[in-house]
C-alpha cells in the first residue's frame, strides 16, 4: 500500500525543499513537493528524482570494502572498524592527533552528519580541511565585519525597493528565490544583476550589469566612493554602529569610478548610477552568490559589499541587508561538539589545525617531507560527505597528496574521484535510511525526517560508525596506555583516551535523542512536531542586526580599511584583468565556473538527463576566431593539465572567457580541477579567509585537429 512521508532535500542547495516521499513497502517510488511549505510550495527540481535513483542504484556500495592494489574486496564491519580503530590509535600515539586528518564537505544538510566533528573533536586537535565550499569564504568575511554571518529571511526581499543579484544565478541554483524576486518587482522594486555573464532571466531583472570577472571589490569600493563623495551615507548610523570608518573612507577615496572604470569594465557613469540606486532607492538588499567568491579578492569583495550596507545604514532594517548565510541557523553545532560550550568542556576541539582546501595538498606533501612534532605527517585521513579530489583546485596535486597518506578511509555511496583512492571504503546511508534534521545556513526552514526505509545491504547510519570506533578505541590496550601522544606526555594534557571515553554515554544515545537535544534549547520537541513538515529555523531573524546590534568585539560593524583595501590600489591596473604573475597572453581564456541545473557539485552526474555537462560556453566571436563550430571538441590547457571539452555558443559569455561547471567524474571525462590552481588566494592574506580562486585560471584553447581524432 502506498503511503506518504514528509521529508526534505538533503542536498546543500539554497532551497532545502520540503518533500512528500511516496513509499510502497520498503520502496521509495516518488518524491513530490510538499505544498505546505511556505517557500518551496509544491515544487521540487529534477535532483529529487535523482536522489531516488541514487538510493536504488546498482552502483551503490553496500558493505565495507578494502582495497587491495587495484581491486576491492568486501570485508565485515568488524574487520573494517578494528583496522580503522587500530590505525587511529597508532596515529594518536605516534604523531599525535594532528597526524589525523578529518575532511568533511558539503555533501549533506543532515544535522547528524556533524557527529563526525564530535568524534574527531574528542581525539584532541586533529588536522581539518576547511573552505571547500566556496560560500564559507563569504561567511568568513561577514564574520569579520559583523561578528557573525546573518542574513534576512528570504521573504524580507519583498520589502526591498532595490535588489542586487550579485554573483548568484537563481534560475540555476536557487529556483525558489524567484517568486520573491517577482513579488518584489510587482511591488515596484528594481532588480539588477551584477554578473559578467548575461543571464537568461526574462522577467526577473530590470537590468543586467556585466562587470569584468573578479572586479566586484573595485565596483563596491567605487560605489562607496560615490556614496561618500555625494554625502549619501548615513552619518547617524555610522557614528553609532560602525567602527573603522575613517580608515575605510581614506581607502575608498582612492577608488573613484573614473579610476576603476576600465578594470571594472563599466563606464564611470554606470558605477555612479548604481551607487545612487543603492543609497537612494532604499531599502536595498544585496543577494550574494558564489560567483563573487571564486577570485583572488573574493573575500575582500564581500567585505567591501558589507561596507556598502553599513555606511548606508541598510543593516537591521526591513528590506535591507545582505543575503548569503546565517550562522545561527546551524543549530546542530551543539551535538557536533563545535559550539563554544562544548569547546570549553573539551579543550582539544580548539586545538584542531585548520588547513584551507587550497593548501591541503601542498601541506600534506610538505609535512610528509619535513614533519615536526607540531606538524606531523598525516598518517590517517577520514573523509565523509566530501569529494575533495574532484572539488579542490589542482586535482593532480590532490591525488599525489592522497597517495602520500598511508591510510585513508572514505564514507560514500559509490566510488568517487576521492573514495577510489581510499584504503577502506565504508558505505554511506542515504537520507531516506537515517533519521535526521535537515538544516542549512542558507535557508530559513528546518525539517525532521525519521528513517523511512531500512538501510540497503550492510549499510549503517553514519553515527553508528563514530560510536563503534569510539568504543573500540577506548577498549584498545595500547603500549602507552595513557592515551597521550609523545608530544603531550608530561604536559598534563588529558590525552585522547579520557576525552574519547567520556563520550561513551553520548554514543549510546539515539538519533531522536540527539535531535531532541538540538531542539530543546529552542523549546521545540520532536513529539509536538506532528506529521513532520517544515518549521522556521529557530535561529531565524527576519531582520538581523536590529538596532545595530553586532556581535563583534566592539559591538559595531568593523569595516575593513586601509590595511585591507590599499594593497588593491597598487595593483589596481592588474587585479581584475590578470591576477598575479601568471602569464596571460592574447590567446588565454579565463575559466568561469558555475553550478549546473540538474547536478549538484560532484553529485548526481550518473543521471541521464540529456545534459552530459562536458561543455564549454564561449562567445560566438571567440568561436569564430578559434575557427570552431558549436559541438566541436577543444583541448583546454593550463600549466596544471589539460582536458577535452566540446564547445557551445553563448553570447551572454564575455569575450575571452569560457564558462563551464565542475563536478563531473574524472573517469567520465570530467575532472575540471585538473586545470585549476588556486594556492594563492588573495593580495591581502587574511588567515581567516578559507577561500580559493578557481576563476583565476587562464587556459589556452586549441581545436582538436582531425589527425588527433583519428589517432
Ligand atoms: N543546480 C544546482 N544548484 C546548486 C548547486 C549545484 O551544484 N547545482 N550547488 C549549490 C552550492 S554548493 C553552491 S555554492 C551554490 C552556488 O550557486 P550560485 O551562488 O548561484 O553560484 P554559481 O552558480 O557558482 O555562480 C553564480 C553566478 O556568478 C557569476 N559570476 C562569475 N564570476 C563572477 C564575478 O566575477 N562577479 C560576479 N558578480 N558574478 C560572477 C556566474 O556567471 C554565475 O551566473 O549553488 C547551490 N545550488
Ligand atoms: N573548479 C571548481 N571547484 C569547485 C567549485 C567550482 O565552482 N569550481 N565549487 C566549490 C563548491 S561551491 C563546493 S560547495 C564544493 C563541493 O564539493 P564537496 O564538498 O565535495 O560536495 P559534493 O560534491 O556535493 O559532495 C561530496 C560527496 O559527498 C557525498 N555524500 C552526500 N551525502 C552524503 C552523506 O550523507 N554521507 C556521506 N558520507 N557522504 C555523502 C557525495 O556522494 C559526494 O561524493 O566544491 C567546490 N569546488
Ligand atoms: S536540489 Fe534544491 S531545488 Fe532541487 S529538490 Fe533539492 S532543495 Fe529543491
Ligand atoms: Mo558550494
Amino acid at each position: 500500500m502506498r503511503r506518504t512521508a514528509l521529508s526534505a532535500c538533503p542536498l546543500h542547495c539554497y532551497d532545502l525543499c520540503a518533500f512528500c516521499v511516496q513509499l510502497e513497502g520498503d520502496q521509495i517510488v516518488d518524491i513530490t513537493g510538499n505544498a505546505e511549505h511556505p517557500v518551496t510550495k509544491g515544487f521540487v527540481c529534477s535532483r529529487a528524482q535523482g536522489l531516488i535513483e541514487r538510493h536504488n542504484s546498482p552502483d551503490r556500495i553496500l558493505s565495507p570494502m578494502a582495497r587491495e592494489g587495484s581491486q576491492w574486496r568486501r570485508i565485515t564491519w568488524e574487520a573494517a572498524l578494528d583496522q580503522i580503530a587500530r590505525r587511529l590509535v597508532d596515529a594518536l600515539e605516534g604523531g599525535g592527533p594532528a597526524a589525523i586528518m578529518h575532511i568533511d564537505g558539503a555533501g549533506s544538510t543532515g544535522a547528524l552528519k556533524g557527529l563526525g566533528h564530535r568524534f574527531f573533536n574528542a581525539l584532541g586537535g586533529v588536522t581539518r580541511m576547511e573552505g571547500l565550499a566556496v560560500r564559507d569564504r563569504g561567511r568568513a568575511a561577514m564574520r569579520a565585519d559583523f561578528g557573525e554571518a546573518a542574513s534576512p529571511a528570504w521573504s524580507d526581499l519583498t520589502r526591498s525597493r532595490t535588489i542586487f543579484l550579485w554573483g548568484r544565478n537563481p534560475a540555476a541554483t536557487n529556483l525558489h528565490l524567484i517568486p520573491y524576486l517577482q513579488e518584489a518587482r510587482e511591488k515596484g522594486a528594481t532588480v539588477v544583476t551584477i554578473n559578467p555573464v548575461r543571464l537568461a532571466v526574462e522577467g526577473l531583472a530590470d537590468e543586467q550589469i556585466a562587470i569584468r570577472p573578479g572586479a566586484d571589490v573595485l565596483l563596491a569600493l567605487s560605489m562607496a566612493h560615490v556614496i561618500l563623495e555625494e554625502r549619501r551615507w548615513r552619518g547617524d548610523f555610522v557614528s553609532a554602529h560602525v567602527s573603522g570608518f575613517a580608515s575605510y573612507a581614506e581607502a575608498v577615496s582612492h577608488f573613484s569610478p573614473e579610476q576603476t572604470a576600465e578594470e571594472v569594465g563599466l563606464d564611470a557613469e554606470t558605477i555612479r548610477r548604481l551607487a545612487r540606486l543603492y543609497a537612494k532607492e532604499r531599502p536595498a538588499s544585496i543577494v550574494l552568490g558564489a560567483g563573487v567568491l571564486r577570485y583572488r579578492e573574493g573575500y575582500l569583495a564581500v567585505r567591501a559589499i558589507d561596507a556598502l550596507a553599513a555606511i548606508t545604514g541598510q543593516l537591521g532594517i526591513a528590506g535591507g541587508g545582505i543575503h548569503l548565510a546565517s550562522d545561527r541557523h546551524e543549530i546542530g553545532r551543539s551535538v557536533a561538539g563545535d559550539d563554544d560550550a562544548h569547546r570549553v568542556a573539551s579543550p582539544c576541539a580548539q586545538g584542531a589545525t585548520r588547513i584551507p582546501a587550497r593548501n591541503l595538498a601542498e601541506e600534506v606533501l610538505r609535512r610528509k617531507r619535513a614533519g615536526s612534532p607540531a606538524e606531523p605527517p598525516i598518517e590517517v585521513a577520514v573523509i565523509h560527505s566530501a569529494n575533495p579530489v574532484s572539488q579542490m583546485p589542482n586535482m593532480q596535486r590532490a591525488i599525489e597528496a592522497f597517495h602520500a597518506i598511508p591510510f585513508k578511509v572514505a564514507i560514500d555511496f559509490t566510488l568517487t574521484d576521492t573514495s577510489r583512492h581510499a584504503d577502506i571504503l565504508l558505505p554511506a546511508a542515504t537520507s531516506f535510511e537515517e533519521s535526521d534534521l535537515f538544516v542549512s545556513a542558507y535557508n530559513d526552514y528546518i525539517h525532521y525526517q525519521p528513517a523511512l526505509v531500512p538501510p540497503r545491504g550492510q549499510v549503517w547510519p553514519e553515527h553508528r560508525i563514530w560510536g563503534e570506533l569510539s568504543r573500540r578505541m577506548c577498549a584498545l590496550q595500547t603500549a602507552q596506555g595513557t592515551g597521550q601522544s609523545p608530544a603531550q606526555q608530561g604536559e598534563g594534557a588529558p590525552g585522547w583516551r579520557s576525552l574519547l571515553c567520556a563520550d561513551e554515554a553520548f554514543w549510546a544515545s539515539t538519533p531522536d535523542a540527539w535531535l531532541e537535544g538540538i531542539l530543546q534549547p529552542f523549546g521545540v520537541s520532536l513529539a509536538d512536531w506532528t506529521g513532520g513538515g517544515p518549521r522556521p529555523n529557530p535561529g531565524l531573524q527576519v531582520v538581523p542586526f536590529r538596532e545595530g546590534s553586532f556581535s563583534t568585539a566592539s559591538g559595531k560593524a568593523e569595516l575593513a580599511g586601509e590595511v585591507e583595501f590599499k594593497p588593491l590600489l597598487d595593483r589596481r591596473k592588474v587585479v581584475p584583468v590578470h591576477h598575479g604573475q601568471d602569464r596571460r597572453g592574447e590567446e588565454d581564456f579565463r575559466l568561469i565556473f558555475v553550478h549546473r541545473p540538474g547536478r549538484h557539485n560532484s553529485q548526481l552526474w550518473e543521471l541521464d538527463n540529456g545534459d552530459d555537462g562536458a561543455d564549454l560556453a564561449l562567445h560566438t566571436e571567440d568561436l569564430r576566431e578559434l575557427n570552431l563550430r558549436p559541438g566541436d571538441d577543444v583541448v583546454a590547457e593550463t600549466e596544471r593539465g589539460s582536458m577535452v571539452l566540446s564547445v557551445r555558443a553563448d553570447d551572454g559569455v564575455p569575450r575571452r572567457c569560457a564558462v563551464l561547471s565542475s563536478g563531473k567524474p574524472l573517469h567520465d571525462g570530467g575532472g575540471v580541477n585538473l586545470l585549476t590552481d588556486a594556492s594563492e588566494n588573495s593580495t591581502f592574506h587574511d588567515m581567516n579567509d578559507p577561500g580559493f580562486a578557481v576563476n583565476d585560471t587562464f587556459c589556452q584553447l586549441r581545436k582538436i585537429a582531425l589527425a588527433e581524432r583519428i589517432r
